[in-house]
C-alpha cells in the first residue's frame, strides 16, 4: 500500500510546523507545475540579482510566499525573487529559491525549486537548519526532503477525479559511494586551477560528465548514481554564483542527511555564515571521498604547496 505525505510525516514525527510548511510546498508544487508550460515569458521585471524574470518565476514566487505565509506556521519567507522576506507570526524561518534554473524554460530543460526551513533569522548560517527540501519539474513532479532523520522522496501522483496527492516513492536515500558522474558549472577556463587539475582526471577514472545547467537536476543525478557536483569558484567570481540560504545550504543539508558531503572548498558548506540574503558561495556537493578530494586540493593550493 502506497504512503502518502501526511501519513508519513505524522509517523516520523515530525513536528507539527515543519509538516505543515512541507505540505503547503508539495501543495503549491502542483500548482507551479500545471502553470509552467503556459507562463514562460519574459517580462519586465528584474529579481535582486539583477536577472529578468519569467512570468513563471513571479508565480512560483508568490504561490509559495502565500500558501507558506498561510499555514501559520512561518516567521519569514526570504525569497532569490524578493529584495526582503515577507513576515508571518510562526518559528519557521524559509529561503526558498521558487524557481531553480530559469534560463532552462526556453530550452525546455529540467526545472526545480529548493527550500531551507531554518530555526533563526534569516541571514543565518545552515547550522540552524532544521529541514530542507527540493522539488523536480521533469517527466515526474518529486518533493525530496530531510528533516533530520534521512532523505525521503515522494511523487506527484494524480487520481481519476483530477485530484493530486504526494506517495512515497524512495526512503532513506543514500548517495552512492562510488562516484559515476560529475557536472560542474561556470565557464571552463574561469575556474580556479585545483578544480581544473580535480575535474581533468575524472573521466580517466571512468566517472561520466552529466551538466544540464539546474542545479535540482544535476544534483538530482548526483544523488542517484553518486559522484560530484560543483558550482566552483571562478577566477573572475571567487565567491561563486549559487546562493548560501536559498541553494546552498539547503543542498548541503540534503546532501549530508544522505550520507554524503557538502563544502565550500574548505570545509562544511553547513558552517558557511552568510552576511546577507543574497551572499553567495563556492559549493561542492557529492559523494564523500571525492568531496573531501577536492577539498584537500584546494586547501593545498591556498597553502602554496
Ligand atoms: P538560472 O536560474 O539563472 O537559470 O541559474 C541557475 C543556476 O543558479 C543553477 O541552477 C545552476 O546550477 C547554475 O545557475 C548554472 O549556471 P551556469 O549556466 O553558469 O553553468
Amino acid at each position: 500500500m502506497s504512503t502518502s505525505l501526511g501519513t508519513y510525516l505524522t509517523r516520523a514525527g515530525v513536528p507539527g510546523d515543519l509538516s505543515s510548511v512541507l505540505l503547503a510546498v508539495a501543495n503549491s508544487s502542483v500548482k507551479v507545475s500545471d502553470q509552467l508550460p503556459f507562463s514562460a515569458a519574459l517580462t519586465t521585471n528584474v529579481n535582486p540579482s539583477g536577472e529578468r524574470q519569467t512570468e513563471i518565476d513571479i508565480f512560483a514566487n508568490d504561490e509559495f510566499a502565500a500558501s507558506l505565509l498561510a499555514t501559520g506556521s512561518v516567521a519569514e519567507v526570504a525569497s532569490e525573487e524578493m529584495s526582503e522576506s515577507k513576515k508571518g507570526s510562526g518559528k519557521v524561518h524559509v529561503a526558498m529559491d521558487p524557481l531553480d534554473g530559469s534560463s532552462n524554460i526556453s530550452t525546455n530543460n529540467p526545472l526545480g525549486s529548493i527550500f531551507g526551513f531554518y530555526s533563526g533569522a534569516l541571514p543565518c548560517s545552515g547550522l540552524l537548519l532544521r529541514g530542507a527540501a527540493y522539488l523536480t519539474y521533469g517527466p515526474m513532479l518529486t518533493l525530496t526532503f530531510s528533516t533530520g532523520a534521512g532523505v525521503a522522496r515522494f511523487v506527484a501522483v494524480r487520481g481519476a477525479d483530477g485530484s493530486t496527492e504526494f506517495t512515497l516513492l524512495e526512503d532513506k536515500i543514500m548517495i552512492p559511494l562510488k562516484g559515476e558522474v560529475f557536472g560542474l558549472g561556470g565557464p571552463r577556463n574561469d575556474w580556479v586551477e585545483p578544480v581544473e587539475h580535480f575535474v581533468s582526471s575524472m573521466e580517466a577514472r571512468g566517472l561520466k560528465l552529466r551538466y544540464g545547467g539546474t542545479f535540482v537536476g544535476d544534483f538530482n543525478q548526483v544523488l542517484g548514481y553518486g559522484g560530484i557536483f560543483g558550482y566552483p569558484s571562478l577566477k573572475k567570481k571567487p565567491k561563486g554564483k549559487l546562493r548560501i540560504l536559498y541553494e546552498a545550504a539547503p543542498m548541503a543539508y540534503i546532501m549530508t542527511q544522505s550520507g554524503g558531503y557538502a563544502s565550500d572548498g574548505h570545509g562544511d558548506a553547513l558552517l558557511i555564515e552568510p552576511t546577507s540574503l543574497a551572499d553567495t558561495t563556492p559549493i561542492y556537493l557529492g559523494s564523500p571521498e571525492l568531496v573531501s578530494e577536492l577539498d584537500s586540493l584546494i586547501r593545498a593550493k591556498d597553502l602554496g604547496s
